[in-house]
């Protein structure tokens, strides 16, 4: 596989410069960690190692350097299509290098080769209630193809630490392959016929989502494309990328890995805000019977925030501007989809939320997340909300995995930081302040 190749070139060279590093600056104090750390959730503390992304308060999230309009821009994409191929960014991850056509299609040929629905996988599937959230059933077809872990073989044969990423690349490259088929199929057991669609020989990844799933329309193809892109990653610290980066560290395989981020996604901070989102916008347009006037959609998010509850879509732990995943997904509506009621809703939602928050005056960051839109725009295509976090569990897996797998190339140990009780805290925090 070329990918293995070009990271085996790549690997020692990322090696050298970490022990460079760690030989010199040891002991230099990059942070400080305080008491408001302990009960903000670790908030900004710079504690996490990984190169493949890095989010600006302002400009949002980079691939390897590279923002968002960048990376829509420079990657190879399929003939005709304005989307690029999603194999060409995970190149972009694994390597720090744009990809050549020949290298996103090296990637691409690579996930074909897997991209199959085992027997008892999909047994797995149906043997579970169909009002089974979509995520649960998400969870557990990875942890059935668990077995499959080219990672846990090889480890119990003896690997040497030092080829440990391979085995995880491995597994990366199979992982993946399978999500969109298992996704679908999930799908269509819980809302459809039931029925499996096997993958086209001819699509690349992202369009044989859409194929598989049943959708035979060319903009959805371009949609899959863009929003597995946009929700590959956003740095190692979010919940589910941390919670992979967790089990990994126990060289638990990527399986285990992934199949423990999903459950964080499944959260309502996190992944869930998606299908919240919707159905914050849906019991607006109810009450109105139709998309609300400012002045509407003002009134319902005072309801909203007086009695208690966020406004999903909103806000964001890093971020403190309009999250330019946001603005990709604006414009796809704007050229797709720009007479779709709930698209005019989410334009009335994103000139007077923000306006809202800021007089509310708790949130840190009062502008639209990646959530706000996504949903809007898989609605616009017939595809049932309680799937949209699963749609961003495919698209975190090219993520996840990457750092998964680099993670295992800088052979970076086990976690384990220190929890104190309150008295030991207190009186930590008496002494620093004596
Ligand atoms: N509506 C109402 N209140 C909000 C808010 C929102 N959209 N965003 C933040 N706040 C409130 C917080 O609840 C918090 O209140 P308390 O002090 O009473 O606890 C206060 O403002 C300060 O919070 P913050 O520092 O601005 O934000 P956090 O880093 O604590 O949380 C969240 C970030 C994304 C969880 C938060 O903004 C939120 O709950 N937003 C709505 C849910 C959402 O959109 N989640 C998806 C985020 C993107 C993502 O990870 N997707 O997976």
């Amino acid at each position: 596989m070329l990918l293995r190749e070009r990271l085996s070139q790549k690997i020692p060279q990322w090696r050298e410069e970490a022990q460079a590093l760690r030989a010199e600056y040891k002991d230099a104090v990059i942070d400080h960690v305080t008491v408001n750390h302990l009960f903000r959730g670790m908030r900004g503390l710079k504690v996490l190692l990984s190169d493949i992304s890095y989010v600006d308060p302002y400009k949002g999230i980079h691939f390897r350097g590279y923002t968002i309009p960048e990376v829509l821009e420079a990657l190879p994409k399929p003939p005709g299509a304005t989307m690029p191929y999603v194999g060409g960014l995970y190149w972009l991850l694994f390597t720090g290098d744009l990809p050549t056509k020949e290298e996103a299609l090296s990637v691409e040929e690579a996930w074909k080769a897997h991209m199959d629905l085992p027997d008892w996988v999909k047994a797995t599937i149906e043997s579970m209630p169909k009002d089974t959230h979509p995520m649960t059933l998400f969870s557990m077809a990875v942890l059935a193809l668990q077995k499959e872990s080219v990672f846990t073989k090889r480890y119990k044969e003896g690997l040497p630490r030092t080829q440990h990423w391979e085995a995880a690349l491995e597994d990366a490259i199979a992982l993946t392959a399978r999500l969109p088929v298992v996704a679908a199929f999930i799908y269509r057991y819980l809302y459809g016929d039931g029925s499996y669609i096997p993958p086209r020989d001819d699509l690349d990844w992202g369009a044989n989502f859409a194929h598989m799933m049943g959708i035979n329309d060319e903009r959805y193809q371009e949609l899959s494309r863009l929003y597995f892109i946009l929700h590959s990653d956003h740095e190692l610290g979010n919940a589910s990328a941390h919670t992979a980066h967790l089990v990994g560290s126990t060289l638990s395989d990527l399986y285990y890995a992934f199949s423990a981020a999903m459950n964080a996604l499944a959260g309502p901070l996190h992944g869930l805000a998606n299908q919240n989102a919707l159905k914050w916008l849906a019991e607006a347009y109810e009450r109105y019977g139709g998309v609300p006037t400012e002045e509407q959609l003002t009134e319902f998010a005072w309801e909203t925030l007086n009695a208690g509850q966020v406004i999903p879509g909103y806000g964001h732990a890093v971020l403190r501007a309009t999250d330019p995943r946001y603005t990709a997904f604006y414009e796809f509506g704007e050229k797709y989809l720009p007479e779709d009621d709930f698209f005019r809703l989410v334009q009335v939602a994103y000139k007077v939320i923000p306006q809202v928050l800021q007089e509310h005056g708790k949130a840190a960051n009062p502008w639209p997340n990646v959530d706000a839109i996504s949903g809007v725009l898989q609605k616009h295509f017939g595809v049932e909300p309680t799937f949209y976090t699963v749609l961003f569990g495919i698209g975190r897996a090219l993520g996840i995995t990457a750092h998964g797998v680099w993670a295992r190339a800088m052979m970076l140990p086990i976690e384990r930081p220190k929890s104190l009780t309150l008295a030991r805290l207190k009186s930590l925090a008496e002494e620093a302040k004596a």
